[in-house]
């Protein structure tokens, strides 16, 4: 079983990315960041929680984001692996993945976490917002504070998979084609 956690700060390319994992490896994509915003567009007491955090560029709470994880994972039994994108993204996040996956005896194969300079990152948000229409997209300071997010809080996930061997770094700048092409070697010839 490939379980695959891809990593790395907002607009890094985990969402982009994760379409051409999910064709080419089969995997079932997990994407907290997606399912929230299908809670939020089906007006759920869970989405208007969450929504709150979201369109400040605060994370939402543990607890909610593991339970959504957990019943994925219980409807999906028979998944020749799954794609985690932006899960997880803090540590109690990262143990209680381990932990669900421990249970079946199919570990997280590896963390693929996409480096991309900060201004890069900002000018991707930025240019999706226009399109898009998401709130966290448009403004510079929700932007600049999920940036800050991540380093705070999701920044120490790369030390936890590395004590495990897990940690793949991959060079997020670059065409999306040339990500690609970086992503497929790393999981065909290192995992
Ligand atoms: P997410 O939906 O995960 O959004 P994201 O971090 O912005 O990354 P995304 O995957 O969408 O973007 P990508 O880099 O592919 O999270 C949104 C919010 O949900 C969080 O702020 C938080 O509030 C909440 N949340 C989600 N998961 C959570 C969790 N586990 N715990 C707590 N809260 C959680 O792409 C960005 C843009 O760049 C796109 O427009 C794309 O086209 C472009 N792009 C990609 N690759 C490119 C390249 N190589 N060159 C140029 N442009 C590129």
């Amino acid at each position: 079983m490939l379980n695959l956690v891809l990593f790395g700060p907002p607009g890094a390319g985990k969402g982009t990315q994760a379409e051409f994992l999910i064709e080419s490896f089969g995997l079932i994509h997990l994407s907290t960041g997606d399912l929230l915003r299908s809670e939020i567009a089906a007006g759920t007491e869970l989405g208007l929680a969450a929504k709150a955090f979201m369109d400040k560029g605060e994370l939402v709470t543990d607890e909610v984001v593991i339970g959504m994880i957990k019943s994925k994972l219980e409807a999906n039994q028979e998944a020749k692996g799954f794609i985690f994108d932006g899960f997880p993204r803090t540590v109690d996040q990262a143990k209680a993945l381990d932990k669900l996956l421990n249970e079946n005896g199919t570990p997280v194969s590896g963390m693929l976490s996409l480096e991309v300079e900060k201004q890069e990152l900002i000018n991707r948000l930025l240019s999706r917002g226009k399109i898009s229409g998401r709130a966290d997209d448009q403004d510079q300071t929700i932007i600049e504070n999920r940036i800050n997010v991540y380093n705070e809080k999701t920044l120490p996930l790369i030390e936890y998979y590395k004590s495990q061997g897990k940690h793949f770094g991959i060079n997020g700048m670059g065409t999306i084609e040339d990500i690609k092409l970086r992503l497929k070697e790393v999981i065909e010839n290192r995992l």
